[in-house]
């Protein structure tokens, strides 16, 4: 069971949905408050979606029968016979995920064409009527196995829009038909982690636009998967950030309205910053694919995105409110391509040394502006404690202070990583990371939004004191982490390999 779902269920026992909220920074160590703590901001994340942030990057696998029609959209018309992978090894694309640092692994099921990487008994264009372990195979079952046995979790992806199946178009038919599919997933293949429900529809045979049943098909997710994540352009679990560059906007706001908006038909501009009035927890995924396409293409062999694009779209997706989603196709052997793979490694050991040492230690002297009830329990040493449980938070209708930190010697850093305890609302609309130069403070980074996690960059930055400045909040803050790295050259780190 996922981490905040079992500190969920537990809490709930134990104290009551009340203390859930206020008790979870009193568990992680002796200090006592007898100032409460900030009342909630609405609306807040659910444990699965606090899950969900936590896992920061995951890696989309497109492949069917695309990859060996070198073909992005499929009509539909592809025979079975053309897929016919020579050495698949799901184990390889797990494996590869696990050893860079992705959470989770999301499959394209069936993509626009139809074609089943399973053996659905609802249509027999499948894996089945494939050459591939003479139809016997099932690439779904090979990935979900892959998966429990490298310990990361697995996400489906379910195309609504079928351009196969000649039931598409007569709507309470189609929806039956892809309910039966869904429910196939859902129920065949252990933990499903993640739903990811792609928007685009079109017309079936009959020249008629089809109406997807969303609330449907959620349901059924919510049924068999409680745990699982829902994706659509529009959540309810999580939303599409409104591009396939990799990049959310600042503000970002995990806030989302979701009051007259139809799946498939968002305004971009929500998406991409959410909505400080929104009503619901709908945090923003960052998709993108590591090749120009989604499917893999020979032609695309040496357009792998380079290290520098990659930590840039890190920076500006698991470092901004939000989730890297990173396509990753496998080839038309079956296997993550050797020149991705590399590269893969590449971004994972940049990021293993670019967020090591951090250099706010704990026990480090802190001094803020104002200190919720003046308690130890709430004073700037909470943010940067190593704890993101325990958080600097001011008192009621501060929202507008500081947080410095002195270190014991002279320090370099690029990299500031910053978090606000979002389990009781996502409030930083403005702040600012100064550093003290010759007695005067100077700006290294600023940025509106902060949530979940914030990763900000700056030019290299040499003092002894900075000072985290909180210039508007929705309420008085609550900073549960504040890290500062020195990062090396990304040019001079690739040419070092
Ligand atoms: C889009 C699809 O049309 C693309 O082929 C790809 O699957 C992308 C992730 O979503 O809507």
């Amino acid at each position: 069971m996922k981490t905040e779902i079992r500190r969920f269920i537990i809490q709930t026992l134990i104290t009551g949905v009340l203390s859930t909220i206020s008790g979870a920074a009193a568990a992680s160590e002796n200090l006592q408050a007898h100032t409460p703590p900030p009342e909630p901001v609405r609306p807040l994340p659910k444990p699965r979606q606090l899950d969900w942030h936590e896992r920061g990057r995951y890696m989309f696998l497109h492949f069917t029968v695309n990859t060996f029609t070198d073909m992005e959209w499929g009509n539909g018309k592809e025979d079975p016979q053309v897929f016919n992978p020579t050495s698949l090894d799901a184990r390889q694309w797990v494996k590869t995920a696990k050893d860079t640092g992705f959470e989770m692994v999301i499959l394209t099921c069936k993509h626009h064409d139809g074609f089943c990487l399973w053996p659905s008994k609802y249509t027999d264009h499948t894996v089945a009527g494939s050459p591939w372990k003479n139809g016997e195979g099932d690439v779904v079952r090979e990935v979900s196995d892959a998966c429990r046995e490298f310990g990361i979790d697995f996400g489906v992806y379910l195309s609504p829009w079928d351009r196969h199946e000649p039931c598409y178009g007569d709507s309470p038919k189609y929806n039956q038909f892809y309910r039966n599919q869904l429910t196939e997933l859902l129920t065949n293949y252990g933990e499903i982690s993640m739903v990811w429900f792609d928007g685009a529809c079109g017309e079936g045979p009959n020249g008629k636009r089809q109406v997807y049943d969303w609330d449907s098909y959620f349901a059924l997710v919510r049924k068999h998967q409680p745990g699982a994540v829902i994706f659509s352009d529009a959540g309810p679990g999580v939303r599409w950030v409104g591009n396939e560059a990799g990049y959310a906007g600042d503000p970002n706001w995990a806030m989302y309205d979701i009051r007259n908006i139809e799946i498939g038909g968002g305004r971009r501009d929500q998406m991409t910053h959410g909505n400080i009035n929104g009503n619901k927890w709908v945090p923003a995924e960052c998709d993108v694919s590591i090749r120009p396409g989604w499917f893999y293409h020979k032609s695309e062999d040496d357009e792998v995105k380079s290290l520098e694009k990659l930590f840039d779209i890190y920076l500006n997706s698991t470092g901004n409110n939000s989730c890297l989603n990173l396509n990753v196709p496998p080839d038309r052997r079956g296997l993550l391509h050797e020149n991705d793979v590399q590269r893969l490694r590449e971004f994972s050991d940049y990021l293993n040394t670019a967020f090591n040492p951090n250099l706010l230690k704990p026990g480090l002297t802190t001094e803020t502006g104002n200190t919720r009830g003046n308690e130890a329990f709430y004073n700037g040493t909470r943010a940067i404690d190593d704890d993101p449980m325990t958080y600097w938070a001011t008192d009621d209708g501060v929202t507008n202070s500081w947080l410095t930190v002195e270190f014991e010697d002279t320090k370099t850093f690029n990299i500031a990583v910053l978090r606000e305890y979002v389990r009781l609302g996502q409030r930083v609309a403005e702040f600012e990371l100064q550093a003290l130069n010759n007695g005067q403070w100077e700006t290294a980074a600023s940025g509106h939004t902060i949530g979940f996690q914030r990763i900000i960059k700056c030019p290299d930055t040499t003092t002894d004191k900075v000072r985290l400045l909180i210039k508007n909040a929705r309420a008085c803050p609550t900073i549960s982490v504040f890290e500062l790295y020195n990062a090396p050259d990304i040019k001079e780190f690739t040419n070092a390999e």
